[in-house]
């Protein structure tokens, strides 16, 4: 098996004169600094606020293009308030070009250094000013004396009496060795699905290529031999690679087989199946994720090989929980019992918001296939062989733990649900679960978090009652409370700022969760209350269908949905039921005017975190639009979408991993660390990578990516966690979107 290859080019910058070198100040010297490669990330904050970091005692923001601090009064030193980043390359002997700019409201000194990270913190250069409110730009040149991979570049800004703002803005260092320039390896430039093609559905493929005009295309079987030709649609150049491409439609060629290949203008592809089988084993593995993910149970080495590990979080040493969690200091008198429930991603946090969809999604894939489609047994969990369908089992798990996060009867805020439980701090990789000696501490209630139980605890309300009468009481109790303490808590948002030691999942506008959990009570009890609510949400007919897709944050679309092919005696489902038609045709467009495929192309020409998650989404919309109208359109256009996923795309690689020759296998992850460490496993086969992410939050992806064209800003590296993580919210819809292609005529409910 081929794997892409990382080509770092490290050019060093051609060598300054001898004048040049001799003085920090040196007119020549100054000039030529400037003209030098960038070695600060992000120094202009475009891209957010990573990788800057700061002192414990403030917390920073972008704020209008600026990076911006309440710096507070009463500290004795320069140095008892920072802001800096690490990582920072200086070459010896060269020469350096430093600069900022920096408004200070009231004016208050700003020292910034280039030092040593460590003891005895020697200083490369130091400016010493006082900035005004109005803001000025500072500036020195110097010399290294030394080769440093990782000098620290700080501003320190403490030992005021009085508190002050502070607003930073084009930082920069320039000089020195350019910095690593990364090419990805992306193999032939003919791109198909390297998994495979179903054999009476749509197969096409996309052309890197230079030329204008249409050029012959060959498919081959495994033989070598020629089975069919024709030409290539010239695309012009595509805007989510920056690339000139063609597109080759092979649908009419039908005949199952292993190994064909593609040529066009010189290329063949990888080779690829034509064959019915693979979304049966993407759909079981897709689901199998999850078991892996446990927090609070042993993973057996007898279920899953090669994956075995202690429990999580159940208050062995060092573990600190979840078995009884305080709150974060301030929030709550109380402990909760919050051990199981699922890992989010390649942290340990647990977060109500992202499970509440996560195990939507899953209930939702049960709720359209039932027995038909999910067995009991086929997960190989623990509970296979209970007679109970394996999905239900395992999004139970995560029930369950979601109704653990309710603040108790007696308590303020009764009956809403905790944001999320995380560790107090960030860790590390690689981190076993059983290894986080973290605090685990409960963050205050949203009333997002309480609708998403609102929401799920409906839906499980409906899908559990024949296995577990009980359980499904217990859940309709949780929801119609969850439901009641959010009317009277409706604006409780979850802050952005709240994101040391786990992420903020914030969200200031739940009127869409309110419909979601409107909608899923409605279809479980049928009553007016819900129904009213629904009736009267403005997403119940608003224009929903963003180009951005659905997602935890975004859930409206949840809501519309279920409403459209749960059966209920709604008035006017007909045109909910068609409303998702429009969502779906919009979707389609999209599709047929981009040339890899994609029914993703957001305004902007930005792609979000986590692009494959609301490519997926979209393409669910796609599939309940043929589930309601029976129209083949809607089929093709999922079908069409897998490819994108497989290998047809910009880097040639599929994000799946352990499906296709070439996929990603390194997503950020704590415990699937092979990349840090041989003795852990890579991700387990059908694991999704978040995708690419125009925003490239993270250092690694900001040092290898930037400028990248959307479909390029993406690397199968461990650290890099905003464009290759791994989350059960992604995996959901992934499992989904599988299910269905096994199962194309919805079994049940018209
Ligand atoms: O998936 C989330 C994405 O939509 C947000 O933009 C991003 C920043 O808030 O956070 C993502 O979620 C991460 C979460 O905060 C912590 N666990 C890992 C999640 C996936 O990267």
């Amino acid at each position: 098996m081929t794997r892409p290859i990382r080509r770092l080019a490290v050019i060093v910058a051609a060598a300054l004169t001898a004048t040049a070198l001799s003085g920090a100040t040196a007119p020549g010297a100054s000039a030529r600094a400037d003209e030098g490669p960038e070695q600060i990330v992000n120094g202009t904050f475009d891209a957010g606020t990573a990788p800057w970091w700061h002192t414990s005692n403030i917390e920073f923001a972008v704020q209008d293009g600026r990076l911006c601090a309440d710096i507070p009064g009463g500290t004795a030193n320069p140095w008892d308030v920072i802001i800096g980043q690490n990582d920072v390359p200086l070459v010896q002997d060269e020469t350096y070009a430093f600069s900022f700019f920096a408004a200070a409201d009231p004016g208050r000194p700003v020292r910034a250094l280039v030092q040593l990270p460590q003891d005895p913190w020697t200083q490369y250069a130091v400016v010493n000013t006082q900035p005004a409110p109005s803001g000025g730009t500072h500036s020195t040149t110097f010399t290294s004396p030394v080769a440093l991979p990782n000098a620290q570049v700080v501003f320190q800004v403490g030992g005021s009496a009085e508190p002050w703002r502070l607003c930073l803005d084009d930082i920069s260092l320039k000089g020195g060795a350019e910095p690593e320039e990364y090419e990805p390896d992306t193999g032939p430039r003919v791109r198909v699905n390297m998994v495979g093609y179903l054999p009476g559905g749509p197969k096409n493929a996309t052309v890197v290529t230079e030329l204008t005009t249409a050029t012959t295309w060959k498919l081959k079987n495994s033989g070598g031999k020629v089975v069919a030709s024709g030409k290539t649609r010239p695309r012009g150049t595509d805007v989510s690679s920056g690339q000139n491409v063609h597109s080759i439609d092979f649908s009419w060629y039908t005949r199952p087989g292993t190994g064909y290949t593609l040529e066009a203008d010189g290329e063949t592809s990888r080779p690829f199946d034509i064959g019915g089988t693979f979304y049966q084993q993407l759909r079981v593995d897709a689901l199998k994720f999850y078991y892996t993910q446990r927090s609070g149970i042993e993973i057996r080495e007898d279920l899953r090989p090669g994956y075995a590990r202690p429990a999580g979080h159940l208050g062995v040493a060092p573990n600190q929980g979840d078995t009884r969690v305080p709150c974060q200091p301030g929030v709550c008198d109380y402990t909760l019992d919050v051990r199981g429930g699922w890992y989010d991603a390649g942290d340990h946090g647990k977060y109500v918001v992202n499970g509440g969809i996560s195990v939507h999604q899953l209930m939702a894939a049960y709720e359209r296939g039932r027995r038909t489609v999910f067995k009991d047994g086929e997960l190989v969990i623990p509970e296979s062989g209970n007679g109970v369908p394996d999905i239900l089992d395992e999004a139970r798990w995560e029930q369950e733990f979601l109704l653990s996060m309710q603040v108790p009867d007696g308590k303020p805020y009764a009956g809403m649900a905790h944001h999320k439980i995380h560790d107090r701090e960030w860790t590390g990789l690689p981190l076993l679960p059983h290894l986080d000696p973290q605090p685990r501490e409960l963050h205050p209630p949203s009333t997002a978090a309480t609708l998403n139980l609102a929401a799920t605890a409906a839906q499980a309300a409906r899908l559990f009652a024949p296995y577990d009468k009980a359980f499904a009481a217990r859940n309709l109790t949780a929801a119609r409370k969850a439901w009641a303490a959010a009317k009277a808590n409706p604006q409780i948002y979850a802050p952005a700022s709240d994101s040391v030691g786990g992420g903020a999942y914030n969200d200031d506008n739940v009127t869409d969760e309110f419909y979601w959990a409107a909608a899923e009570l409605y279809l479980t009890t049928g009553e007016k209350e819900f129904r009213d609510f629904v009736l009267a949400s403005p997403h119940h007919t608003g224009d929903i269908w963003r180009d951005r897709g659905f997602d935890w944050g975004n859930t409206a679309q949840l809501g519309r949905l279920q409403l459209a092919v749960v059966p209920s005696k709604l008035p006017g489902r007909a045109a909910v039921r068609a409303s998702v038609l429009q969502g779906a045709d919009k979707y389609l467009a999209t599709q047929k005017a981009h040339p890899y495929g994609l029914p993703y192309a957001p305004t902007g020409n930005t792609y979000d975190w986590g692009s494959n998650n609301l490519v997926l989404n979209n393409m669910v919309v796609m599939a309940l639009a043929h589930d309601i109208s029976g129209k083949r359109k809607y089929l093709d256009g999922v079908i069409e979408g897998m490819d994108y996923l497989f290998g047809r795309n910009a880097l040639n690689q599929s994000y799946v991993t352990g499906y296709g020759e070439v996929a990603s296998r390194n997503q950020h992850s704590r415990w699937y660390a092979h990349q840090l460490d041989a003795s852990l496993p890579n991700p387990p086969r059908g694991t999704l990578a978040g995708g690419p992410n125009s925003a490239i939050q993270d250092p690694l992806a900001q040092r290898l990516l930037r400028g990248c064209a959307p479909q390029f800003c993406y690397v199968d590296d461990i650290e890099s966690w905003s464009t290759n993580e791994l989350t059960i919210n992604w995996n959901s819809p992934l499992a989904w979107v599988s299910a269905y292609l096994t199962s194309p005529r919805p079994p049940h409910r018209g």
